[in-house]
């Protein structure tokens, strides 16, 4: 007996649903003034030690917070929570982030008033370039240790990519990866694509990725300025 089935025609785009309040998740953050940067990277490429160097150079001077996707663990937030307001998004098996799941998180900080809003991805170069969380910048870490072949590999973790930080660049003389090349790579996929090559321990390159971000910010405000005349 042929088995039975029944086919469900699911005449609209799902997807296009979480576009649209990741678009007005948006659109409320650039009214607020608060720049939203989502950082996506291969897990332990240096997201959390990134942005624990960026909220301990900047708690003084701008209002910060931070949603940090894992998979599981608060470990993450316990860390950045030193220097800023932090929530964790436990995902509990996903692979990268939602919009909703971010919705969530902003609303757990409470009404905020943020000059920038980080959130960390869920470690993966590869579903989180797919998903629109509500962010104005999209920022890819690479780091010297994952071998420099990997912006060819994963081309689309670049090109939905506003910047690229190359993490780990104390390591540079201790590993074979051939930074040339790999800027080469980068620019061949984005071309206008900012890249900065850093560490956190020591502290190197930082100044130039967080005069990108405040140039963004800047453009954010000047954008909102704009559509209000
Ligand atoms: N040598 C070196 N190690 C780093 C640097 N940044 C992060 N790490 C180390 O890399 C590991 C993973 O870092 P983490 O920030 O947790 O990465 P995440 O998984 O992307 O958030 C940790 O052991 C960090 O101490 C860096 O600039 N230089
Ligand atoms: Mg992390």
């Amino acid at each position: 007996m042929k088995p039975r089935h029944t086919v469900v025609s699911v005449r609209r785009d799902i997807q296009a649903d979480f576009r649209k309040e990741a678009a007005e998740f948006r659109a409320t953050m650039t009214e607020r003034g608060t720049l939203v940067v989502n950082l996506i990277s291969s897990p332990g490429a240096g997201k959390t030690s990134l942005l624990s160097a960026t909220l301990a150079h900047w708690r003084e001077q701008y209002r910060l917070a931070v949603l940090v996707g894992d998979i599981a663990t608060e470990r993450d937030a316990e860390r950045l929570a030193l220097h800023a307001p932090a929530v964790q998004l436990t995902t509990g098996g996903a692979c990268h982030l939602e919009h909703a799941l971010v919705h969530k998180g902003w609303q757990a900080l409470g009404d905020l008033t943020l000059d920038f809003l980080f959130i960390e991805n869920v470690g993966n170069l590869v579903c989180p370039a797919s998903h629109d969380l509500g962010e104005h910048c999209r920022v890819v870490l690479l780091s010297v240790t994952e071998g420099d072949d990997k912006p060819a590999k994963y081309p689309k973790a670049f090109y939905t990519s506003h910047a690229t930080l190359i993490s780990k660049c104390d390591l540079l003389p201790h590993v074979p990866f051939q930074l040339p090349l790999v800027i080469q790579d980068i620019l061949a996929i984005r071309s206008e694509m900012p890249i900065f090559p850093v560490s956190v321990n020591p502290e190197t390159g930082l100044a130039d990725w967080f005069e990108w971000l405040v140039l963004q910010r800047n453009l954010l405000l000047e954008s909102r300025q704009m559509a209000r005349q």
